[in-house]
């Protein structure tokens, strides 16, 4: 797993206006960011709109990615479902289609108890030989620092994406298990940060996007050139900021990779996607900012 590290994009699944898997979309998403340098993937999370898909089609969306992708660089696939049944299913198929790793979300919704939280991923861990990456977010509850050290002794558990902005866990987690544990932080605005506070990676939504903008900072990272980083991520913060104004991030991305000649598709619904107009005028406001 200490191959998967930089910036990875939290993959957004294309679909067609009529709401199908959109293969071709998908196909050109991943060859355009793999053609931007991003340094691995991340498929069916949040931004993959992953929860709004059945089985099938997840798996679907996995076999297509793997294809597409042929090893040029490591792929995490995140399993999360609330049914542990449906998760190893899931688990077992990412495992077979070739993927380097699998994430996923606590099993939410029913507020599980810690116990069963951890019962979850000891089952997941097992259900394949694959390192399983934990999922930390906001969305699904965030999990306390004590449930983090308890899931993160399970054999198997290998890493966490980490999207909480309470980044000096992050540092307590790699002296409190160890440095070959992995962190990928997630909050994108926070993306220097995160790697300041020891991550090894970056997972986020908006470098479908903007790819460019977070592999320069995690190349002046890298080369330990903080205030070159420093001044991306400022003008990055300010990017994100405007995307989050629209209020459907999933949506703003795809048309933003359209717009860039990249067929990334529509969200599905109840995700609201843009009107022609809504889409002119959005769109005027990002070269504003680019002007700026
Ligand atoms: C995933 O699984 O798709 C992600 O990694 C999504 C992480 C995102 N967090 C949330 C709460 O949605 O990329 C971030 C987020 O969209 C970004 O920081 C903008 O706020």
């Amino acid at each position: 797993i200490s191959e998967i590290k930089g910036v990875i994009p939290a993959l957004l699944t294309p679909f067609t206006a009529e709401e199908e898997l959109d293969e071709k979309g998908l196909r050109a998403l991943i060859s355009h960011l793999i053609g931007e340098g991003v340094h691995g993937l991340y498929l069916v999370g949040s931004t993959g709109e992953g929860f709004l898909m059945s089985q099938d089609e997840r798996k679907k969306a996995v076999e297509i990615a793997m294809d597409e992708v042929k090893g040029r660089i490591p792929v995490i696939v995140h399993v999360g479902a609330i049914s542990t049944r449906l998760s190893k299913e899931l688990t077992v198929h990412a495992y077979e289609s070739g993927a380097d790793a699998v994430s996923s979300v606590p099993p939410f919704y029913y507020k599980f108890s810690e116990e069963q939280i951890i019962g979850y991923y000891r089952d997941l861990a097992e259900a394949s030989p694959l390192p399983m990456i934990i999922y930390n977010i906001p969305l699904a509850g965030i999990m306390g620092y004590g449930t983090l050290v308890k899931l993160a002794k399970i054999p198997g558990v290998k890493g966490i994406k980490y999207t909480s902005t309470t980044h000096f866990e992050i540092t307590q987690l790699k002296s409190d298990i160890g440095a070959d544990f992995m962190v990928y932080s997630g909050a994108d605005e926070m993306a220097l940060s995160g790697l300041l506070a020891g991550s090894d990676g970056i997972i986020g939504s908006t470098y479908n996007a903007i790819p460019d903008t977070f592999l320069a900072i995690y190349d002046a990272f890298v080369k330990g050139d903080i205030e070159r980083a420093n001044n991306v991520m400022k003008q990055g913060v300010e990017v994100i900021m405007q995307m989050l104004k629209y209020g459907s991030l999933m949506s703003l991305l795809k048309a933003i990779n359209r717009w860039a000649g990249v067929p990334a598709g529509y969200a599905r619904k109840p995700f609201s996607n843009f009107t022609e107009a809504e889409e002119a005028s959005i769109r005027k406001d990002f070269v504003a900012l680019k002007k700026r």
